[in-house]
């Protein structure tokens, strides 16, 4: 086995500009090995094959983080690589002066945004959008950078403080099993699959101390309650509680040893992940005492036995649909779970109310077998989406911070990763959108903005040409007619849809455009959407239906009359219901489709987004089978195709990632105007010259411009002014404040010897 892991093995993380310099002078002459090469801005010439062979060599190596100019790349390892997250080498990399010049690593972008949220940057508060295919490692990472800030800002000033800070990163972090255990299953890609989008914002006093953090969840995938794919798995928990329950639990909540579930494919599958003991833990760390995670997990039982509630053809159109043989039991069980008259469960799922007629009579019709097995699914999905936001509520009462006791934030975006399955339906298609708006936030902040801006600035640049995903987002979002749009006009007309009308819709309205495909072999009908990260083929059955999202009426008023009291918190009573029927078409308040709702959540994250200084780390799944040492060359290189990564190579290689005010650079560096320059900016090449300068010390008020002149010119670092702003890279920006703290700390001294020869 390698002992030496990305180079921390040997307990250091330093790693001089002088030995870059050598390891890329031995690449250029071939004989340095590819392993060693920390950038791919240095790899030469920059092409997805040289990028691929480094990043291989690397991944053999056992070296999985490489910079990527403005972005990190992190290789999944699939195996465990403990001393790579150590508590010590959070500290190494915090306490560094140039973090930079150390190891490429997630904590190098952790210590970043941790400093810049002080910095001069505007804006100052900063971001971290983790992006990649599904099981290439976003919520693996995110833990990681949850813990290195829960380390590194946890250094405040009195014991007492100390304590208390403690206690808020140690339930911050406690979020995540919790979140994990509701919102995770293990699907074709990835055990431990995030099926639902997360943004937390982890908010930082004045001192830099962590008080809080408030957590934003995106569509939870809310149908594998209800329905898993071949081979897939429902949420955790239900793993956890069926096979972690005590025996007295077992008895309570109804979950004998051994008893089948039909919501519950593979319990003789264990992962790591079934570890029903740390969610428990870190459930009551957060303020959910026993009694109320008695109340969820009964509740989480009461669905398994509803999954088990299973109806024949009645035969007869005016009589219920009755139960198979066996699932009495199950529906008497499952209403016992959840606080419900067994009677009125039953008769909820099997009778439809309706109004109609002018005079608004109320009927009662019976539900087809079909029908029945659909409320019933509903009635779940109902339930877990309700609990799942409320744990999300609690978790944020006891994580977030009080009003007026932060002043910044570091946001941490983890959403599901891109997904093309042999089946994808609406789920697929919105996390896929995420996807897509994410790429195109990356685009217009790196690939276009900062190209764009060195133009209008003055700045010399020939312009990196790059693949805009604008017409994929075009297609599925845009107006007046798109994918969405489509899907939800056929909900408006609510009609009783078929596939083959929507289908029909979509190719005499979209065909032609760029990304849009066909599979002509295809036996069912569906469309192509050719995403920046590959093509997926969409089934065009069930997405009008489950745009809509319809929960009967009924169904809620039921669980309004749980006795259960968690149910009651969930489904409080409605004061302003009077009427105890579905009401009519006319009368029903228009509701917002799935489509809609998840657009109007992710263009509000992106206003979030566009109001940060983002950094962005991409993973890399370096195969599908996930096993570690592997390195599946054409998986690899879509992934990179698909991110833009060789263009993002090539202008971060020739970009300036910092940019500030003329005003702010000149009110952060004057000080800095009296240096005398050396040879090199580096740490030894600045130093102050105690006023002895040939330039005179600047007596007179100074224009800004006067100023800013002064201070570059004193200043022998590659610093490009532009008409508004001074443009830099983040090695000439630490060497900057490498040197502003240098002459603080002389003036200091200057002063303290001043004072000692006046007393
Ligand atoms: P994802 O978040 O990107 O997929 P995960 O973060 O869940 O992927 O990673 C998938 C699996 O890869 C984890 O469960 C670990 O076993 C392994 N893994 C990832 N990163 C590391 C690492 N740095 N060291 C060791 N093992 C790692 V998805 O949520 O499906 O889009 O939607
Ligand atoms: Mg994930």
């Amino acid at each position: 086995m390698l002992q030496q892991v990305n180079g921390h093995g040997s307990g250091s993380a330093a790693h001089g500009g002088e030995s870059l310099r050598e390891d890329l002078q031995e690449f250029l002459g071939g004989e340095a090995p590819l392993q060693q090469l920390d950038d791919l801005t240095k790899v030469n010439p920059v092409t997805l094959e040289t990028v691929l062979r480094c990043l291989q060599a690397r991944y053999m190596a056992d070296t999985f983080y490489t910079n990527a100019g403005c972005t990190l790349v992190a290789m999944n390892p699939f195996k465990p690589v403990p001393q790579l997250y150590s508590p010590e080498l959070m500290q190494e990399y915090h306490a560094a002066s140039q973090p930079q010049t150390l190891k490429p690593h997630i904590f190098t972008v952790g210590e970043q945004t941790y400093r810049n949220v002080k910095s001069l940057m505007e804006p100052v508060n900063q971001s971290v959008v983790v992006s990649g295919e599904s099981g290439a490692g976003k919520t693996w990472t995110s833990r990681c950078l949850m813990k290195f800030y829960a380390v590194v800002a946890a250094s405040p000033t009195s014991w007492e403080s100390h304590k208390v800070a403690q206690r808020i990163e140690q339930r911050i972090l406690n979020s995540n099993p919790v979140m994990e255990a509701f919102g995770n299953a293990c699907t074709l890609r990835n055990n431990n699959s995030s099926r639902f989008g997360k943004f937390i914002q982890l908010q930082l006093n004045g001192a830099q101390q962590m008080t809080g953090a408030a957590v934003q969840t995106y569509l939870l995938e809310k149908t594998r309650v209800a329905c898993q794919a071949p081979s897939e798995r429902n949420f955790h928990i239900f793993y956890q509680i069926y096979k972690g329950a005590h025996a007295e639990e077992r008895v309570r909540w109804c979950l004998p040893e051994g008893a089948t579930f039909s919501w519950l494919p593979h319990p003789e599958r264990t992962l790591e992940e079934d570890c029903f003991e740390v969610t428990r833990e870190a459930m009551l760390h957060l303020g959910i005492d026993a009694p109320t995670q008695n109340n969820i997990f009964q509740a989480l039982a009461g669905l398994l036995h509803l999954g088990n509630t299973r109806f024949v053809d009645s035969g007869n159109e005016a009589q219920p649909c009755p139960l198979v043989d066996d699932a009495q039991c199950s529906v008497g069980t499952s209403a016992l779970l959840l606080g419900l008259p067994e009677d009125h469960l039953l008769e909820t799922l099997q009778i439809r109310t309706i109004r109609a007629g002018r005079g608004q009579q109320v009927f009662r019709k019976p539900c087809s077998r079909a029908e029945c097995d659909t409320r019933r699914d509903c009635l779940a999905k109902l339930v877990y989406a309700r609990l799942f936001d409320w744990l999300v509520s609690v978790i944020n009462s006891s994580i977030c911070a009080a009003p007026n006791s932060w002043t910044t934030f570091i946001g941490l975006l983890d959403v599901y990763g891109f997904e093309s399955f042999p089946n994808n339906s609406l789920e697929q298609l919105c996390i896929n959108y995420a996807n897509e708006k994410l790429q195109q936030h990356f685009v217009a902040h790196y690939l276009r903005a900062q190209q764009e801006e060195y133009a209008v600035e003055g700045l010399e640049w020939s312009f990196v040409s790059y693949q805009d995903n604008q017409p994929c987002l075009d297609l599925i979002e845009g107006s007046p007619v798109s994918i969405c749009s489509l899907i939800n006009e056929e909900c408006r007309l609510n009609r009783p849809s078929s596939a083959a009308q929507l289908q029909t819709r979509i190719e005499s309205a979209l065909t032609g455009r760029p990304c849009l495909g066909r599979d002509r072999l295809s036996p069912e009908p569906s469309f192509i959407v050719l995403h920046y990260a590959g093509p997926v083929r969409y089934r065009t059955a069930g997405l009008v239906e489950k745009n809509k999202d319809p929960v009967p009426p009924e169904l809620t008023r039921l669980l309004q009359q749980s006795q259960d009291p968690l149910l009651k918190v969930l489904f409080p009573a409605d004061p302003k219901e009077k009427s105890q029927e579905e009401p009519s078409g006319q009368n029903r308040a228009p509701v917002l489709t799935v489509v809609s709702k998840f657009k109007a959540s992710l263009e509000q994250l992106l206003q979030v987004l566009h109001g940060t200084t983002p950094h962005y780390i991409r993973c890399i799944k370096p195969n599908s089978q996930a096993q570690a040492q592997i390195f599946h060359r054409e998986e690899v290189l879509s992934q990179l195709e698909a991110c833009g990564l060789v263009e993002t190579i090539h202008i971060s290689a020739a970009g300036f990632p910092i940019r500030v005010s003329h005003r702010s650079f000149v009110e952060r560096y004057k000080l800095l105007r009296r240096l005398r320059p050396a040879t090199t900016l580096g740490g030894h090449g600045l130093c102050p010259d105690g006023g002895r300068s040939e330039r005179p010390p600047c007596t007179e008020p100074a224009t800004l411009r006067g100023l800013l002149q002064e201070i570059l010119h004193a200043l022998p670092a590659p610093l490009h002014c532009g008409r508004t702003k001074v443009f830099m890279t983040n090695s000439t920006l630490e060497l900057l404040e490498c040197a502003r703290a240098q002459v603080l700390e002389q003036c200091a001294r200057h002063i303290q010897r001043g004072w000692r020869r006046h007393r």
